[in-house]
């Protein structure tokens, strides 16, 4: 029996500044999501969209000053948790959860949630680290922060709905890295995480780069988590994003990345849960990020040529 992939939409943009990452399911959806990955044979059901108030509506300093300067920290936990159980839901049901976002901090509540019942890596395919927490973040935005919420550290250590004990450092690899911040910088480097920046890409190319990633998210865990943040792409090929950083991932090695993902899929059968997020339709050219967005999910399951 094939795999069902179950499509969860988080539209949610509490987590960044820019309006507009919360149409961003509709716009993936609206690129053919489900018929790319039938073709990819993959079977997909839609669970349709968390439902999730306007940010006008809420309080962005609700849950007190111990929040630091995170904003909107109590509506995201409100999302995450209901997330975290969908995703546990959906995996107990013997399925595959796909959760569209939405900004980046939806990963808190995907991660949470596959890395109840299992040890679980992840690859992250991202410009940025997302290692910030409430007393470290530049912007207060919650988008930069889900690595740190995922880890415990900081504030977070005391928020059960974030922290994934089962998720660890040693198990977590970047790809594509090119924007972080100094003290980011320095948590990387004194962590146990794997990074793989844009240099190294462009020395080894993006399949070696890739594979080593899968081993470090593969080694001693149970799944893999890939979250996929479209500003990982060069803004040329996905303009449709809140913080794009030049110097990305062009088209094509974006997709040999998620083709090379899908390999190891087909002999390990490795994937767990995934995430596609920060696609912006306000800031899109005719659809064209969402439309990647959608690709390169159906890549990860195989979308071969021949
Ligand atoms: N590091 C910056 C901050 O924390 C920028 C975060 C960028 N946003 C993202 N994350 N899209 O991947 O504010
Ligand atoms: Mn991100
Ligand atoms: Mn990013
Ligand atoms: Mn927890």
């Amino acid at each position: 029996m094939g795999t069902t992939v179950r499509i969860i939409g988080a539209p949610m943009d509490y987590g960044a500044d820019r309006r507009g990452v919360d149409m961003g399911p509709s716009a993936i959806r609206y690129a053919g999501l489900s018929d790319r990955l039938e073709r990819a044979g993959v079977d997909p059901v839609d669970a349709g969209d968390l439902a999730i108030p306007r940010a006008e509506e809420r309080d962005p300093d609700a849950g007190g000053p111990n929040r630091g300067n995170a904003k909107f920290l109590q509506e995201v936990e409100d999302i995450c948790t209901r997330l975290g159980d969908q995703v546990a839901e959906t995996l107990a049901d013997g399925e595959f959860p796909l959760v569209l976002g939405g900004d980046h901090s939806v990963a808190i509540g995907s991660m949470h949630g596959a890395a109840r019942d299992a040890d679980l890596g992840a690859i992250w395919f991202d410009a940025h680290a997302d290692l910030n927490t409430p007393e470290t973040s530049p912007s207060g935005n919650v988008h930069g922060m889900p690595l740190a919420a995922t880890l415990g550290h900081g504030a977070f250590a005391e928020m059960e709905w974030a922290t994934a004990p089962r998720v660890r450092e040693e198990s977590i690899a970047y790809v594509g890295l090119r924007s972080i911040d100094e003290r980011e910088r320095e948590l990387v480097r004194d962590s146990e995480m794997t990074a793989f920046t844009m240099a190294d890409i462009d020395e080894r190319g993006m399949t070696a780069v890739v594979e080593d990633a899968l081993d470090v998210a593969t080694g001693g865990t149970d799944g893999v988590h890939v979250s996929l943040d479209l500003d990982w792409l060069d803004p040329k090929a996905a303009p449709g994003v809140g913080t794009p950083v030049r110097g990305g991932v062009t088209y094509r090695e974006a997709h040999a990345a998620l083709e090379t993902v899908s390999e190891r899929h087909d002999s390990e059968e490795i994937l767990r849960s995934m995430d596609v997020v920060e696609v912006n339709p306000i800031l899109d050219e005719g659809n064209e990020t969402a439309t990647l967005g959608a690709e390169l999910t159906a890549s990860a399951f195989g979308n071969k040529i021949l």
